[in-house]
């Protein structure tokens, strides 16, 4: 029976190794549990009441789900008393949710997207945590506002996210490659399952929400139409297409297999700059990918280099199997050139 170790065994390896402090160690076990805590009622589902609509919006005026607000809540209460942290950014709130004044700061910005997919949740898919760890820019005793969030990705410390499937997992880099964990329920705490986790640069699977094309810019719609006419067509080879419509199982399959996953500018998102949002789930995958040998851009540019303007800015992502994603992008400044 091979070792088990713990994500508190490998933390602690990252800190002897000098890649982490103590201080980010704790953070990252905090986050942990309160993904444990997450999947505990994801997974009761219908039994705890938690499905549904919560009859509330978002920041972003999308009607929220009741675990939206739970995951929410658990990683607010969760990280808002250890000391480790000087202030948090949520996809649920539109403004810095502070540390409570009875309760001290910490060095680190905590960014998450509690529940990634929520149009899933009530068709019992997989679903998702993602999380963004900055260094705090703001003297300690002082209140960090949105401007010190707004850091380019390459910043980031840590990033990570939980998945909710079949079998729930927390996949974390700090750095130092892309490592993942697998819960065992019944001991409870996450077991190291999944060591330097690599893309394989070159795929034959790509992942987009094809309805869209019509919305596409012309070398989105190219790129595609030459994945579609398979072998018969410039690629000379057949491509497979999945979309589950939940950020963190595309990519946790892109991690795991390789493969683009895509949401890039459409007409329909433009106005708003893209779908999916930089600072708590463009960055932190794309900081994954690339620990993991991807790439990850816009369409024209490295995500981690975009310096954000806005907390809950938008942008196009364009993610995975380097090979591919170098190609889009060629497609892109080619065109625009
Ligand atoms: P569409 C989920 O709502 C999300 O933010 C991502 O997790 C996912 O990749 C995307 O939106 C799905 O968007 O337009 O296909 O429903």
């Amino acid at each position: 029976m091979p070792q088990r170790i713990s994500l508190t065994q490998f933390l602690i390896g990252e800190q002897r190794a000098g890649r982490i402090s103590a201080d980010l160690r704790l953070l990252l076990e905090v986050v942990a549990r309160a993904a444990e805590a997450i999947g505990a009622t994801v997974s009761k589902g219908a039994l705890v009441g938690a499905l549904g609509e919560a009859g509330t919006e978002n920041v972003q005026g999308e009607a929220q789900k009741k675990l939206d607000v739970i995951a929410n809540e658990i990683l607010l209460q969760a990280n808002e008393w250890g000391g480790h942290l000087a202030a948090m950014a949520s996809e649920e709130v539109e403004t810095v949710c502070q540390i409570p004044s009875d309760y001290p700061k910490g060095d680190y910005l905590l960014l998450f997207d509690p529940l990634d997919g929520s149009s899933n949740i009530d068709v019992n898919v997989t679903i998702g945590t993602i999380f963004s760890v900055l260094r705090n820019p703001q003297a300690k005793d002082k209140n960090p506002t949105e401007a010190d969030f707004l850091q380019p990705g390459h910043n980031q410390l840590a990033a990570g996210y939980a998945t909710y499937g079949p079998s729930t997992q927390l996949v974390l880099t700090v750095g130092n490659g892309v490592h993942a964990f697998t819960l065992d329920r019944e001991m409870g705490g996450f077991i190291y399952t999944h060591p330097f986790m690599t893309v394989p640069v070159e795929t034959r699977e790509y992942a987009i929400n094809a309805s869209n094309v019509r919305y596409w810019e012309a070398p989105m719609q190219r790129y595609i139409a030459e994945l579609q006419q398979g072998k018969d067509g410039p690629r000379g080879s057949d491509f497979n297409m999945r979309w589950i419509a939940s950020m963190v199982a595309d990519v946790h399959r892109v991690l795991t297999r390789g493969g683009i996953f895509m949401y890039p500018l459409d007409e329909k998102c433009r106005a708003k700059g893209g779908k999916l949002r930089l600072m708590y789930e463009a960055n932190p995958m794309a900081m994954l990918i690339e620990q993991a040998g991807g790439a990850a851009t816009t369409g024209r540019e490295r995500i981690l280099d975009i310096v954000p303007e806005r907390l809950h800015q938008r942008v196009p992502v364009i993610l995975g199997s380097r090979a591919e994603v170098e190609r889009v992008t060629a497609y892109h400044l080619d065109t625009d050139a």
